[in-house]
């Protein structure tokens, strides 16, 4: 319906910088490693990648880049994403399907402003434990991996005149257009923030009470079922059981066919433009298996993405 031809644009970005831990930046490249593009491929999509050399280079910030307030590494943060809005909207406005590879989730200021750009109506759709709505006042550690959102709102301390180090980043996201799934990791002032913006929230109580098709088709419902959507999936959503290798593991998350589930769903609905699949960390491993099986998962979650299903 918002496509204007059956082709996955990919955005490869090596980034770690909205966080501490090394090892997410070697994310794009193990997925498309493991043959990601091959997959996308066998389920019938064209796909629009120049190959893992030119992934988004993982920018310097130009001179030094001392903290502004407790926001670490703002400089570089900005200048990736910068580079990452205009890589993704270089496909979204072509009409192609974009699936960004990160990195850390802070590239999500990136990604939803190329998507949001080339698709102003769209719903943005965000599975997570974590609602990565902090702000410049609100964040406790500082990191911009858990501050994305907050950005694309235009949350009080995010503004030009605040903080003009991100002042391209458009406030280009409404509350209403906004719906989380697997939360169950929230700050003190993110709570604050989802309950005073009446932001749709379902966290893992919900998955439990209603299971996921139940949640699905209620956050699909809250953002409208005809308008185009951008998904953006943080792995730490599912379990460490499932998911082992990411920075941020909360335990009591989705499970293996739950988070799969939520995303034939909303490929099901056609209106499908984006897709983030964030945060895997190649590093972060206590067995052998670990990574593989993080990757494995990735690699499901963009399949389901493009409409594989198990019939
Ligand atoms: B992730 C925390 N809320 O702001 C913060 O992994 C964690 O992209 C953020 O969801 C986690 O630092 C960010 C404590
Ligand atoms: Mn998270
Ligand atoms: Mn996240
Ligand atoms: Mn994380």
């Amino acid at each position: 319906k918002f496509l204007k031809s059956h082709t996955v644009g990919i955005v490869g970005c090596p980034f770690s910088g909205g966080q501490p831990r090394a090892g997410v930046d070697t994310g794009p490249l193990e997925l498309i490693e493991s043959g990601l593009v091959q997959d996308i491929e066998a389920l019938g999509w064209k796909v629009d990648f120049a190959g893992a050399d030119t992934l988004v280079s993982p920018l310097v910030a130009d001179g030094p880049d001392p903290d502004i307030g407790k926001l670490k590494k703002p400089r570089l943060v900005s200048n990736v994403n910068k580079q990452v809005a205009e890589r993704v909207y270089k496909h979204a406005g072509a009409g192609e399907l974009t699936v960004t590879l990160g990195g850390d989730h802070s590239l999500a200021m990136g990604t939803v402003s190329g998507t949001f750009k080339a698709h102003p109506d769209a719903a943005l759709i965000w599975i997570d434990a974590h609602a990565d709505i902090n702000t410049p006042l609100t964040t406790p550690s500082g990191n911009l991996h858990g501050c994305p959102v907050s950005f694309l709102m235009g949350l009080p301390g995010t503004s030009k005149e605040e903080i003009p180090e991100f002042g391209w980043i458009e406030p280009v996201l409404k509350a209403n257009r906004l719906v989380y799934i697997g939360l169950r990791d929230i700050d003190e002032g993110e709570r604050k923030i989802l309950k005073e913006n009446n932001i749709k929230s379902f966290t893992m109580h919900h998955v439990d009470r209603y299971g996921i098709g139940k949640v699905v088709d209620m956050a699909l419902d809250h953002v409208g079922r005809d308008r185009p959507i951008h998904l953006s999936f943080d792995v730490d959503a599912f379990d460490p059981a499932v998911a082992p290798s990411t920075g941020t593991a909360v335990r009591g998350g989705l499970q293996w066919r739950e988070g799969l589930c939520a995303v034939e769903m909303i490929a099901e609905t056609g209106n499908l433009v984006s897709l983030d699949i964030m945060e895997i960390n190649p590093s972060i491993s206590s067995t052998d298996n670990d990574v593989k099986q993080t990757v494995d998962v990735g690699r499901a979650l963009v399949r389901a993405a493009l409409g594989e299903t198990l019939l």
